[in-house]
């Protein structure tokens, strides 16, 4: 498929790079928006050889500064359900992508782009990145996951802050809060998103996509449960080449060469 309104690229083997490319409008995610990014996850998905996707927004303003309102604006009810389905399938794709996803975030980071940043796995932001959920702003909801995934992300009273107040919240209180995992300076962040990647990239392929599977899984189940789950992970990796190999480079004192097998 030839892509209109993102990027997807591989900068290097395994390691993708999808970007939401409309800077004009800030990279507000319409309707065209929402049916590439799930057909570009589809296809990191399919390839075998995919260690990690980092996710980011085109220029140097915005990751994305949310639904994009000129479309949303005369919808029907039922028009609004289903770009809200439609959202919540592309993000829902992020998240149960095999390999890690990793948010770069490089500036405006609201509504609909926060809702897609925390459906990533984590999030690198830059000094510029500015947080938010105004949709209360404009008379209506989070559409797209916000008032579930952000809760269980920062806890109940912080989303509950940032979505009744539409409060932008910048960089340094978004790590305080634990909303993203380091800031860096702007002209850093492609860079250590590619050095994170890079480090994800060099581990046992098999275990980086089970312990994902694992932490998505296990959040929602009870504890008990979960850790059987987990264990039952573990038991797998031990059919893999990979694992002979980790551990036999452990001893002998060498780096893993992994195949993902
Ligand atoms: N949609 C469309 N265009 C947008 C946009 C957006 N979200 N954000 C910015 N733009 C466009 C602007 O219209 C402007 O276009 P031109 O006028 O140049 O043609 C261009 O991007 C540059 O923006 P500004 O001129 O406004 O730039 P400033 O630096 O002055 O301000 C800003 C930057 C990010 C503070 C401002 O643009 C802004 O407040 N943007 C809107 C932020 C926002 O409210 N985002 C939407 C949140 S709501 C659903 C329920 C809810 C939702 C979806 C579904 N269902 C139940 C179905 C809601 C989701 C949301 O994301």
């Amino acid at each position: 498929m030839a892509y209109q309104n993102i990027l997807l690229e591989q900068k290097e083997p395994g390691i993708y790079l999808l970007t939401i490319n409309r800077p004009k409008s800030l990279n507000a995610l319409n309707d065209a928006v929402l049916d590439e990014l799930y057909h570009a996850v589809g296809e990191i998905a399919r390839d075998p050889g995919a260690r990690v996707v980092l996710v980011t927004g085109s220029g140097d303003r915005a990751f994305v500064a949310g639904a994009d309102i000129i479309e949303m604006q005369d919808f029907s009810a039922m028009e609004a359900k289903a770009f809200s389905e439609k959202a919540l399938r592309a993000f829902r794709s992020i998240e149960s992508l095999a390999v890690p996803a990793v948010a770069l975030v490089n500036g405006y980071c609201l509504g609909g782009g926060c809702e897609l940043a925390i459906s990533c796995d984590w999030i690198l932001a830059s000094e510029k990145a500015v947080f938010g959920q105004p949709e209360v702003n404009l008379g209506v909801t989070p559409g797209f996951g916000g008032s579930q995934r952000l809760q269980r992300l920062i806890g109940r009273g912080r989303a509950m802050e940032m979505l009744m107040t539409g409060r932008q919240v910048k960089a340094d209180e978004a790590l305080a809060w634990g909303l993203v995992n380091h800031v860096y300076p702007a002209a850093e962040l492609m860079d250590k998103g590619l050095e994170a990647a890079r480090m994800i990239a060099s581990k046992g392929p098999v275990a980086v996509r089970l312990t994902k599977q694992a932490l998505q899984l296990g959040q929602d189940m009870d504890l008990f449960n979960a850790c059987v789950m987990e264990s039952d992970s573990f038991a797998l990796t031990f059919s893999t080449r990979d694992q002979k190999e980790g551990m036999r480079a452990f001893v002998e004192k060498r780096p893993a060469r992994f195949q993902g097998k």
